[in-house]
């Protein structure tokens, strides 16, 4: 047992804020409340961005751009080594914060700021790497290459519940892109954002001569998001939230021919095949389903069982709904935090009764009496189908696990790809047939399709996103990167003639 804080949650908050650099003067006399779900208790209330101040930030961010596009990549890779070194000393503090402002367990709070001091290390060496291709070209004494240019501003929308992973995830590899950043975090999540803010200003000064703008954080509702989406000087605009949102987003940002990087629902599936092994298949469905309560985009939503095995492991797992601890994640060690607020709950309680109505048992997914009625705990609940119906298809942000039958593999895959979101993906086998035809090309149709793990906990160097309603964008590893570049295709003459291509001949006297 962790010994229980002296302070509650809101004054834990503003300490730790205090101590990471935020001004406390910043945290009272708005209107826009924000509050830990730990306990429902309101911890600050700021003041909004208008939207001319959005459009003030964009064009510091834009002049910003124009001279941090010169400094050479290399360089650039140094601010955001230090940012990783200031980010190794918040971490305890951040994390905490995390906990405080999202309610994630203190190991997932912790390991959130992990993935943060994980893309900048991976950052730091890609700004050493930005590679370009030479092409073979087809005329004599010519050369054809490929080069990437930094960009332009990117605008960064993020959600509560990664809600300061994914803003790194993006500025540390624009900024060594040569791009620089304007974000709006979630409403329900902006002080771990003004805690960033300060955490990365401090990488700035000992950095010494970054362009004033070069990042920046706007606070407040879908007017200050609507600001950056609507700026044409915001080259990029990388989202991520409900699919609702991302058709708000997408629209909007290509009538305006700008790029967007959309990181939007999930619906993701396990598939537990005969041959799995099944305790591995318990922990890790444990897991997917049920961490973070439910609010993750990986969250496993969704698992098909065969008829072979369903006996022996789902009861299995419905006894480990029924066991998990669910607390406050500040005061335990519980394993399920809070949702974040009562529209949370609510429809997790209506996406239930719909599960009920369409003929789903239901084990767990009560409303659980902690930290009194400001506070929305609940058990994770584990939803016994008869098949893929009504709440099944869609994403409920909570912890709710569809569980249904199947017998047939071809049949099994068509279902698992039967949802419009296209996240991410698992199956458990030791089939080397099933695997690796689940990730062939008639296998899973998700962005992230893993074998005998769950679907949630990516690793930040491989790319992440989905296909379908998920958007289509792949932020963090690999070579995501080139989403934060623009890239020109040069070719050079050395030669004294002029051959046109594809043996064109337009001569003149
Ligand atoms: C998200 O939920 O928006 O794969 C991101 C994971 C984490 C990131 C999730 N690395 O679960």
């Amino acid at each position: 047992m962790t010994t229980p804080p002296t302070l509650g949650p809101a004054d834990l908050a503003r300490s730790v804020l205090a101590r990471l650099g935020v001004d406390a003067a910043r945290l009272d006399g708005g209107s826009m409340a924000t509050f830990t779900p730990v306990t429902g208790a309101q911890i600050a209330a700021l003041t909004s961005d208008t939207p001319e101040a959005v459009a003030a930030a964009v064009e510091r961010a834009h002049a910003a751009f124009r001279i941090w596009r010169d400094v050479p990549a290399p360089r650039r890779g140094e601010l955001v080594r230090l940012f990783g070194e200031e980010l190794r000393a918040a971490k305890a503090d951040l994390g905490r914060l995390v906990s405080i402002e999202a309610g994630k367990s203190p190991s997932e709070g912790a390991g959130e700021v992990q993935e943060m001091i994980d893309i900048c290390d991976f950052a730091v060496g890609l700004s050493r790497q930005l590679y370009g291709l030479t092409i073979a070209t087809e005329r004599p004494g010519h050369r054809m290459m490929e080069t990437w240019h930094p960009l332009g501003v990117v605008g960064v929308i993020s959600a509560f519940n990664f809600p300061v992973a994914v803003w790194s995830w993006n500025t540390a590899l624009a900024l060594v892109c040569g791009d620089s950043v304007v974000w709006k975090p979630s409403e329900k999540t902006p002080l771990t954002a003004l805690a960033c803010e300060a955490i990365l200003a401090k990488a700035v000064a000992r950095f010494g001569g970054a362009p004033e703008g070069l990042s920046s954080v706007v606070i407040g509702g879908a007017d200050v998001g609507e600001a950056l989406v609507d700026n044409p000087k915001v080259a990029l605009v990388s989202a991520t939230g409900s699919t609702r949102m991302g058709r708000v987003v997408g629209p909007k940002v290509a009538a305006r021919f700008g790029r967007t990087i959309l990181e939007l629902g999930g619906n993701n599936a396990g598939i537990v095949c005969p041959s799995a092994d099944l305790d591995m298949a318990l922990r890790a469905v444990a897991f997917g389903a049920m961490g973070t309560a439910g609010q993750r985009c990986t969250t496993m939503r969704r698992l098909f069982v065969h008829d072979d095995v369903y006996d022996a492991l789902v009861p299995r797992l419905v006894r480990a709904y029924a066991s998990v601890t669910v607390g406050n994640p500040l005061e335990s060690q519980a394993l399920v935090g809070p949702l974040i607020d009562a529209r949370a709950f609510e429809a997790m309680q209506a996406a239930l009764a719909a599960a009920k109505a369409a003929g789903g048992t239901v084990h767990g997914g009560e409303r659980a009496d902690i930290e009194g009625p400001g506070a929305y705990y609940v058990r994770p609940a584990l939803v016994e189908m008869p098949e893929q119906t009504g709440p099944v298809l869609e994403e409920t942000f909570a912890p709710i696990l569809y569980v249904m039958r199947y017998t047939d593999f071809d049949a099994v895959l068509e279902a698992h790809n039967a949802v419009g979101a296209g996240l991410s993906s698992s199956i458990f086998t030791l089939d080397l047939r099933e695997m690796e035809t689940f990730l062939s090309a008639r296998g899973s149709d998700c962005g992230i399709a893993n074998v005998n793990i769950g679907t949630s906990g990516a690793e930040i160097g491989g790319a992440f996103g989905g296909e379908k309603e998920t958007g289509g964008g792949r932020e963090s590893g690999s070579d995501a990167w080139k989403g934060y570049m623009r890239r020109a295709t040069n070719t050079v003459n050395y030669s004294r003639n002029l051959p046109l291509a594809q043996g064109v001949v337009f001569d003149i006297d």
